[in-house]
Parts: structure tokens; sequence; C-alpha cells
């Protein structure tokens, strides 16, 4: 969790519906910048600019704070992943403010979203409302590895924290970079639930290991590894194990 978190409400104002705000200062009258209007920080105001394409329906109320922004998977991506679930239960085990756990409500059977943030789950329950799906989701405050030897599902999909927005400054983001486990932990923990995972990762992931999870059941699970873009920018890799990949690892 990071520590300047900000809760943020889009109908606190609408910038574009006073696009020319302005503001006093020492030296005269500055133009406000719309994201400061709505209290989000300059180290997340490029993700304020991209809003709509995290959240399609972000005017009618959305609310995030500071880690929310950065960490929300865009809606097309988190899409994508609810498509490829295949549906049944799934648990969102990292569920933030609710960007896949709202996708995988619209097309599956059942949610089950965990964040071990009190604020996170209670943004995520209000974006699911916006969506019309909270009635699909179980949200649950807590610690996923003390939860997980309780949880039954058809598939298990893993976001988890990547260090922050600086985790691209590694050219090579090696699996025990993720937080709060490295990403073998983290697997090892939802492979004893399902052989059916989802993983979110960072786009300079050292894909060799992420093949390599696929080795740490026997035998070895299926694999399939996607590249996400959102237009012509590469945002993320999805990694499908289990019955939700197609294809046999190739490692040698
Ligand atoms: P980014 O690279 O920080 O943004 O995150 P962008 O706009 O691609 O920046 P650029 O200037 O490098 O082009 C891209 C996407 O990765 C975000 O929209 C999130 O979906 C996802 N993401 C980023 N972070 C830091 C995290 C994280 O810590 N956890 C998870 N699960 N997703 C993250
Ligand atoms: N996919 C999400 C973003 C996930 S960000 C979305 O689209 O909104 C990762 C989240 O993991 C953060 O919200 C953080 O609070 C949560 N987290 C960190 N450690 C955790 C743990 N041990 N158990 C459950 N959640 C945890």
């Amino acid at each position: 969790m990071f520590s300047e978190e900000i809760e943020i409400g889009s109908q606190v104002t609408n910038p574009r519906a006073n696009p020319k705000k302005r503001e006093r200062t020492k030296s005269g009258v500055k133009t406000v910048k719309p994201f400061a209007v709505e209290g989000v920080s300059q180290r997340v105001a490029k993700y304020w600019h991209n809003r709509y394409t995290l959240f399609t329906r972000y005017d009618e109320g959305i609310k995030m704070d500071e880690e929310g922004w950065f960490s929300v998977t865009p809606e097309d991506i988190a899409s994508r992943h609810a498509e490829r679930s295949g549906g049944g239960t799934v648990i969102d085990c990292f569920s933030g403010v609710g960007g896949n756990a709202i996708q995988f409500a619209k097309m599956c059977f059942h949610v089950v979203a965990i964040d071990i943030d009190p604020k996170k789950i209670g943004f995520a329950s209000n974006n699911a409302k916006i969506y019309g799906v909270e009635d699909y989701i179980d949200f649950i405050i807590g610690d996923f590895f003390q939860l997980a030897p309780f949880l039954k599902a058809d598939v298990v999909f893993l976001a988890p924290p990547w260090g922050g927005p600086t985790y691209n400054t590694f050219e090579n983001f090696t699996l025990d970079l993720l937080k709060p486990k490295d990403g073998y932990s983290i697997f090892q923990v939802a492979q004893r639930i399902t052989p059916n995972i989802i993983m979110f990762l960072p786009r300079n992931v050292d894909l060799r290991q992420v093949e390599e999870l696929s080795w740490l059941s026997s035998p070895p699970l299926n694999i399939e590894i996607e590249e996400n873009y959102i237009g012509s920018y590469l945002k993320g890799i999805t990694a499908y194990f289990g019955n939700t990949a197609s294809r046999l690892p190739t490692l040698s």
C-alpha cells in the first residue's frame, strides 16, 4: 500500500464542465489543470488523462486512490481477461478498485474480489454499482495468502502490485520484483486453488521466468502468453495457464 492516498470522486467537480477554473497565485492568476481540480496528484496525472480508457463510465462517479490510478487494468484489457476466463467462479486475488472484477462479473457467474486495503474494496464496491454488477461480486477485505487455503474457484486471476510506476525502469522485470511476495510464491499459492490461472504482468517481464511457472506443476501446465495493447501502446502481458491456455509449454 502507498501512504499518499488521495480519495478522488469524479462527481466532486467535472473539469469538462468547468474548463477555465482559475486559482490565484502570488504572481497573479493561473489556470488550474483539470486533474488538480479533481485532487489527482502530478504523479498520476497521466493516468487521469486516460481515465476513459480505464473506466468508460468514469464520469458516473468512479472512485480511486493514488495506487488505484496507476494499477487499474484498462477496461478493454480487463474485458479481454474476462472473455478468456471461461466463466464459473473467478477469484480476483488482488482486486484493487475493481477494474478486473467488474469485467469478470459482466461475463461470469460469480466473482470473489479480495483486497487487503479496505479503501480499495470500498472503491471497488462503489465502482461495481456504477456498472450494475455489484450483486455478482463478493467483496472480501483480507490478505490473499491467509484466505487462499479456504478458497475454491474455477479460475484464479492474479494482478498483484508491480512495485509502483517505476516498474518500467527495469530492463528485465524479474518475478522476484512482484509484491507482496515473489511471483513464484504467488503462483504456487494460487495453484493450490486451481491450475486455471490468469496473471497480468508488466510489459518488461522476464518471459522465460513466466514460462517457468508452468513447470511448477507436474505435468506442466498449458501456457499462453499474450501482449495487451491499447491503441499502439503495449500496456502489459497476460499469461494464461491450465484450461485458460491453448498450448503446452515450450521451455527446453
Ligand atoms: P504504466 O506503464 O505505469 O502506464 O502502466 P503507461 O500509461 O503505459 O505509461 P508509459 O508512460 O510508460 O507509457 C500501464 C498499465 O500497467 C496500467 O494502466 C495498469 O493497468 C498496469 N499497472 C501498472 N502498475 C504500476 C501496476 C501494478 O503495480 N499492478 C498491477 N496489477 N498493474 C499495474
Ligand atoms: N486489477 C486491479 C488492480 C490491482 S493492484 C484493478 O484493475 O483495479 C494490486 C492490489 O493488490 C492493490 O490494490 C493492493 O492493495 C492489493 N494487495 C496487496 N497485497 C495484498 C494481499 N496480500 N492480499 C490481497 N490484496 C493485496
